[in-house]
């Protein structure tokens, strides 16, 4: 199973691996030591990776010190380990995923959120699966009544996954849709509640007020709800990414990120300041758009496949 993740999660994140790893490997393997030359050829591959000046330079000055510090050679795996350890450490070790067999809570209530075309509707749909697979009984709720499209594209993926959808007519309140949709998960005994957001409304304000009165919604029936609060970010559009960050981060109570579309881009290095930059830890990466293109995020595993460590 874990083999099977990290083999598609090496597959996924080849073009970025070429951005990084590649570059990386050909720098620290003609360098021989940990010199400011090899430093600033390092920091630049960062840079042009998405990772970020301030993120690289933060790097580099950690490896700067960790040279110095330690027994330290320089040869090129030392210094791969070092890099690797250093980026675990940015995008955090610790295993803070999303609950997948015992929940905390009945209906657990996962809300998500982030603009549109990023990947909120299609994740839910692998979301909505995985909980099924897990024996979970799922319901999921079209709260996006903005785009007509929406309802739709999220009954598709119910049927995929087989749960049962709560909707309502386009233009409806999605604070009321949210509420109708705890009230039926809560007499049809459902384990899990996945609520799916509008990403564009008229202005940046009314999106927020529109989440609040979710939020609310939601809370009257139980105030530990929403249990989660996942905001979906697009990792092909690099940094980017962290300024939805900095507005989401800041208003919608987000408890955990999603980082999509990781397959067919270079970009990935991007989560390095991502979670560097946000409160909540990355708590699932998409790798494709099919069903099981959803993987809780493993730091480790991500980090050895960014700075090239397949041992
Ligand atoms: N390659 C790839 N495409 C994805 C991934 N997640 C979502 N997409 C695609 O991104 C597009 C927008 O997704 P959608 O779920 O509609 O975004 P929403 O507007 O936030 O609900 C769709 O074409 C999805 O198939 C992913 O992890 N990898
Ligand atoms: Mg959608």
């Amino acid at each position: 199973m874990l083999s099977r993740f990290f083999d598609r999660l090496k597959e996924g994140l080849t073009k970025t691996r070429e951005a990084l790893a590649g570059r990386i490997a050909a720098v620290v393997s003609g360098a021989g030591r940990l010199d400011e030359e090899t430093l600033e050829q390092l920091e630049a591959i960062l840079i042009q990776a998405d990772v970020g000046v301030e993120t690289a330079s933060r790097l580099m000055e950690a490896l700067r010190q960790r040279a110095r510090q330690e027994q330290f050679q320089g040869s090129s795996s030392q210094v791969l380990a070092l890099l690797r350890e250093e980026v675990v450490r940015l995008l955090g070790a610790a295993d803070q995923g999303l609950p997948f067999a015992s929940l905390p809570a009945r209906p657990y209530a996962i809300l998500v959120v982030g603009v549109n075309g990023v990947g909120k509707t299609t994740t839910i749909g692998k979301l909505a699966k995985r909980y099924t697979d897990e024996g979970h009984k799922v319901m999921v709720a079209a709260c996006d009544t903005f785009r007509a499209a929406a309802v739709p594209q999220l009954e598709i993926w119910a049927g995929r996954a087989g749960v049962d959808i709560v909707r309502a007519q386009q233009g409806a309140d999605p604070a009321a849709v949210a509420f109708d949709a705890l009230a039926a998960a809560r007499a049809r005994r459902a384990d899990v509640l996945i609520v799916d957001t509008a990403g564009r409304l008229h202005t940046k304000v009314n999106l927020m007020e529109e989440l609040k009165k979710i939020r609310r919604s939601l809370a009257k029936q139980d105030p530990r709800a929403p249990h989660e609060t996942l905001l979906v970010l697009d990792a092909t559009v690099g940094r980017n990414a962290l300024a939805q960050e900095q507005i989401f981060g800041r208003t919608a109570y987000v408890s955990g990120l999603v980082m999509t579309k990781l397959d067919g881009t270079a970009r990935g290095g991007v989560l390095v300041p991502v979670a560097q930059a946000s409160d909540a830890p990355i708590k699932l990466i998409g790798v494709g758009e099919g069903v099981e293109d959803l993987q809780p995020f493993d730091a480790r595993a991500f980090s050895r496949l960014l700075v090239g460590l397949e041992d």
